[in-house]
């Protein structure tokens, strides 16, 4: 497999803004098979999946309310071979990460984000390693898109430079779908941060510790994507959390896992340590009313 390395212009962005794009990592025809996989399975009337319901589903049974029920599936790549083989598991992102985690990678994480037309929700400001509360500032991420990502469609949002920062202890409010940075630190940065429009195939790559967020989707154009999240043994050993329990190898000594269904790295469930329980937002708000 031939190596990768940055263009100046990606290195400088990831140094300073803690993100980096990389076009046509996988062609679009591709893109748009792995897009008709994703729809077929939340087209099913009781897909078997984990999924994430979406806040704004409209709760109907023709395929149009059906489409838009969900706004994750977790896992995903488990199930569906070509997307294992072309993106999570598949040659074009390994010889990325790679270049940032050597020759031996895991996967530690993998979804797809959908965004339906007219009612999909926003995803809230998070730092990634806010959400796994493991402490793990070096994995590499990133999301691809399958649909292009426009600001009228919810693309997402980095807030430049906040991949320099500590991570922030995450909150649950009563309206949040997942633990998210505390709304006074995120109310006024709308204006300065980045829209990263991007094409089916194309995929974003970022810090770990990267404020981001998606807006909701009020366009007539529905906002499929597929994410991942790569490790390496080494860094697992040094940190071996509950948030790598379901890590999947990628590459051993260089070489390609190209097998399917993917090989779980072993790891016991009993060695590894769980994360602390969300801040309530309660304890929050006192914080900020004593600060
Ligand atoms: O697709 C989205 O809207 C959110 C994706 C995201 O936040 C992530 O992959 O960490």
């Amino acid at each position: 497999m031939t190596t990768w390395s940055p263009t100046a212009d990606q290195a400088r962005q990831y140094e300073e803004d803690g993100y980096f794009i990389v076009r046509n990592v996988i062609p679009r025809e591709t893109a748009a098979e792995l897009r008709g996989v994703i729809k077929n399975t939340v087209l099913m009337p009781e897909p078997d999946v984990m999924a994430d319901a979406d806040p704004m589903d409209p709760m109907g049974d023709s395929a149009k309310a059906r489409e838009a029920r969900f706004r994750k599936l977790s896992n995903y790549c488990f199930r569906a071979p070509l997307i294992w083989l072309n993106v999570h598991g598949g040659p074009a992102i390994a010889r990325i990460a790679s270049y940032f985690l050597g020759d031996d990678l895991v996967l530690k994480f993998n979804s797809c984000f959908l965004k339906p037309a007219r009612t999909g929700s926003a995803t809230p400001w998070h730092q990634d390693n806010g959400l796994w509360r493991d402490g793990d500032t070096a994995a590499f991420n990133f999301w691809m898109a399958l649909d292009p990502a426009t600001r009228a469609n919810g693309c997402l949002q980095m807030m430049p430079g906040s991949h320099k920062g500590e991570i922030i202890p995450h909150v649950l409010y009563p309206d949040s779908i997942h633990g998210e940075l505390p709304r006074h630190l995120t109310a006024g940065i709308q204006e300065r941060v980045h829209h990263v429009e991007i094409g089916p195939g194309d995929i974003v790559c970022w810090h770990s510790s990267m404020w981001h967020y998606s807006p909701p989707n009020p366009s007539e154009q529905g906002r499929i994507a597929i994410a991942g999240v790569y490790s390496s043994p080494s860094l697992i050993a040094s940190n071996p959390k509950w948030s790598a329990r379901r890590c999947l190898w990628v590459k051993k000594k260089g070489e390609l896992c190209a097998q399917f269904p993917p090989e779980p790295y072993p790891l016991e469930e009993a060695d590894l340590h769980r994360p602390s329980p969300w801040r309530e937002v309660e304890d929050r708000l006192e914080e900020e009313a004593a600060d």
